[in-house]
């Protein structure tokens, strides 16, 4: 299916940012959150911590799949942050129909919600299955290949902030090496999250051949905006992989989750790339490479790396991974 939706470059001279509130631009091209009539999808009064970068995403997510779907979104969620600060019984923070599932079975359960509408001839309803990392890349892998494979029409979006935050900091397998979370060791030769464990969920998604695959950051919400409403415009399965820094996990300042989301692109950490079918279609090329230090050093999480003696040889393993995605992706 050919789709669409294309991104307008923001040029605010003035800015030189990535900043979202287009508001000068017509109307159909501004950006979603720029939009007086955009949904509030995800209202206020959740209870995520300051600076949560997954209450960032997820609003930005919400409101882009509601403007592409007509308003006709029906939502499933995994157990993790992003459904526990969203929904303290018995009150909620979202304005659309939302069901939550089990911490693994979010992708099954909207493989039955999309049957259901089907069923029911309820063609203009779309269906999004939403979870963390640990709920995507862990327990709930098996529901999430299997809707792949039958490419059930979902649009999955996986909100990676590299641990299972909700229940206290514990290491998933999106974990990054050397990172220090509740269950890695936290002392010894080499502390932190081991080398060579975890997943890159977004090529295994790739390697299921489904219509579309995306990475996405809070680091740039517009290029959000434009993937969720490009996988909108699109049947079967459909995957969005954003990465959401995490201040208490991550140990950073709440006010450095953008900052924080942006080094981790423009270093070459975290790229961001779009597939179809099993190719890789787009690639957003680093403005200017950061160094991957910039990055480490705003967390707490990595602190062991740089005490009197820096741990050189670590922090250049880091640093050949980012180099590793620059060349493979052709970011540079
Ligand atoms: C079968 C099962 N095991 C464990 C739990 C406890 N649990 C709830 S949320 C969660 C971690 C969620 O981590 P993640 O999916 O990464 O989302 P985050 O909270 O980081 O957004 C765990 C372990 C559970 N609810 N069900
Ligand atoms: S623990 Fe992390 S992901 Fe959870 S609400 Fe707080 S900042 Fe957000």
């Amino acid at each position: 299916m050919t789709n669409p939706v294309t991104l307008q470059p923001v040029k605010f001279n003035q800015t030189q940012t990535f900043t979202v509130g287009n508001r000068l631009v017509d109307g159909p091209a501004r950006a979603v959150q720029a939009n007086m009539r955009r949904t509030n999808s995800l209202n206020s009064g959740h209870r995520a911590c300051q600076g949560c970068g997954e209450a960032l995403g997820a609003r930005y997510v919400i409101d882009a799949a509601m403007q592409a779907s007509d308003n006709r979104v029906m939502a499933v969620n995994a157990t993790g942050c992003l459904e526990v600060f969203s929904t303290p019984y018995p009150e909620t923070s979202w304005q659309i129909p939302w069901m939550h599932s089990l911490f693994g079975n979010a992708a099954a359960v909207a493989s039955g919600v999309a049957a259901a509408a089907r069923v029911k001839g309820r063609k203009a309803v779309r269906v999004i299955a939403q979870g963390g990392d640990g709920g995507t890349t862990d327990i709930g892998f098996g529901c999430l290949s299997g809707m792949f494979e039958r490419n059930d029409d979902v649009l999955y979006i996986c909100y990676d902030n590299e641990a299972y935050m909700n229940t206290g900091v514990q290491r998933s397998s999106a974990t990054p090496p050397a990172a220090h979370t509740a269950t890695t060791m936290a002392v010894g030769k080499a502390p932190g999250n081991v080398f060579g464990t975890g997943k890159n969920l977004p090529l295994i998604a790739v390697a299921h051949n489904i219509p579309y695959v995306a990475t996405a950051s809070i680091a740039n919400l517009r290029d959000l905006e434009v993937k969720v409403m490009r996988a909108m415009g699109i049947a079967g399965a459909r995957y969005l992989h954003v990465h959401v820094p995490c201040p208490l996990g991550w140990g950073s300042d709440p006010a450095h989750t953008v900052k924080i989301a942006r080094l981790a692109v423009e270093s070459g950490l975290f790229p961001l790339i779009e597939a179809e079918y099993g190719e890789i279609t787009g690639r957003y090329t680093l403005r200017r490479r950061a160094p991957v230090v910039e990055y480490l050093k705003l967390q707490k999480r990595f602190a062991h790396l740089f005490g009197e003696t820096p741990d050189a040889g670590t922090i250049a393993a880091i640093e050949a991974i980012a180099e590793r995605n620059i060349r493979h992706f052709g970011l540079a």
